[in-house]
């Protein structure tokens, strides 16, 4: 992120009550066993690690029969709507190291809080097979990881997580891209609300390069903030698959790659969360070192130098 901070906050986020099974809580320690800290390193930045973040239920939060853990899950909500708003604010770029895809709730509401005492529309790339915009009301399963995307934007309240006054994403600043598992009930609530959807079907007949270079020109002409959320889904199960909900048909290594060279060089990325890793599930590594070199990517790794575009 050559145009961004040089200084990067590590957050592990050891959360897997989100999820439907065991096993992303020791996303952060095989991220971090692959050399997340170190590539960002030997890449030029200073990188502190600001360790897992731990919580206890929140026990003003119900029991909710539609939301499973929801006492956890806003727990971590909270601090991590916290901390990222704090390593963001502090001008320094939060890496949040998942654990599930319920910990966006609380990653992109801090990022949407600092970017609006910047004046400044927040945008999210969502690089995922699914939309997880389901509610408790439409969930199928009552999995939270389904929901955030809902969250963030304001469209599901389970209880009172964060301030209703919070700010929101605006859902014609989501992106999701690699998309190919949606619920009926769900792709009614995106269409409703004016996502932005580019499914499996779009990046084969466009290309992720024309896609992402869309994206980022409306980043860009809006002077918005980027948070990208990863999750391991996104890519092929082929090439990673230590992940509890793999869906055939995903994004291969080499678009995946440059997705991620488009993000450095647009200098417009404030934010990234990796997410749903789930080592028990992985082969030896491979899912989590996949997600080290497509991060190494996104901060600067590249074989040449491209001439710059011209504006
Ligand atoms: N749509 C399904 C549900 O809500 C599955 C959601 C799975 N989500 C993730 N993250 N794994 O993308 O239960
Ligand atoms: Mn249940
Ligand atoms: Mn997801
Ligand atoms: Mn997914």
């Amino acid at each position: 992120m050559q145009a961004q901070t040089k200084s990067v906050t590590l957050i592990g986020a050891p959360l897997e009550e989100g999820s439907g099974r065991r096993g992303a809580a020791m996303g952060p320690a095989a991220l971090r066993i692959a050399g997340v800290d170190q590539t960002l390193i030997d890449l030029g930045y200073e990188v502190a690690d600001a360790g897992d973040v731990q919580v206890v239920p929140a026990r003003d939060l119900p029991n909710h029969p539609k939301a499973h853990n929801l006492r956890t899950v806003g727990a971590f909500t909270r601090a991590l709507e916290a901390s990222v708003y704090e390593v963001a604010a502090a001008g320094r770029f939060p890496l949040i190291l998942g654990g599930d895809h319920s910990l966006s709730m609380g990653s992109v509401s801090g990022m949407a809080r600092h970017a609006a005492q910047q004046g400044r529309p927040l945008f999210v790339l969502w690089l995922d097979a699914h939309s997880d915009f389901n509610t408790p009301a439409t969930s199928p399963s009552g999995n939270i990881h389904g929901m955030p995307v809902a969250f963030f934007c304001g469209q599901a309240e389970f209880a009172e997580i964060l301030p209703r006054d919070r700010a929101f994403v605006d859902p014609r600043n989501v992106f999701q891209v690699g998309i190919r598992s949606v619920d009926a009930p769900e792709r009614e609530l995106i269409k409703q609300h004016g996502v932005n959807v580019f499914d499996m079907r779009s990046i084969d007949e466009q290309g992720v390069a024309s896609i992402i270079r869309d994206i980022l020109s409306k980043v860009e002409a809006a002077n918005g903030l980027l948070h990208v959320s990863l999750d391991v889904d996104f890519l092929d199960p082929d090439i990673a698959p230590g992940v509890g909900t793999t869906v055939p048909g995903g994004a291969t290594f080499r678009e995946a790659h440059l997705i991620m060279e488009m993000l450095c060089d647009s200098g417009l990325v404030s934010s990234l969360d990796l997410v749903e890793l789930n080592p028990f599930l992985d082969d030896r590594g491979k899912s989590a070192r996949v997600l080290v070199e497509l991060t190494a990517s996104l901060f600067g790794r590249r074989i040449f130098d491209r001439p710059t575009r011209a504006a």
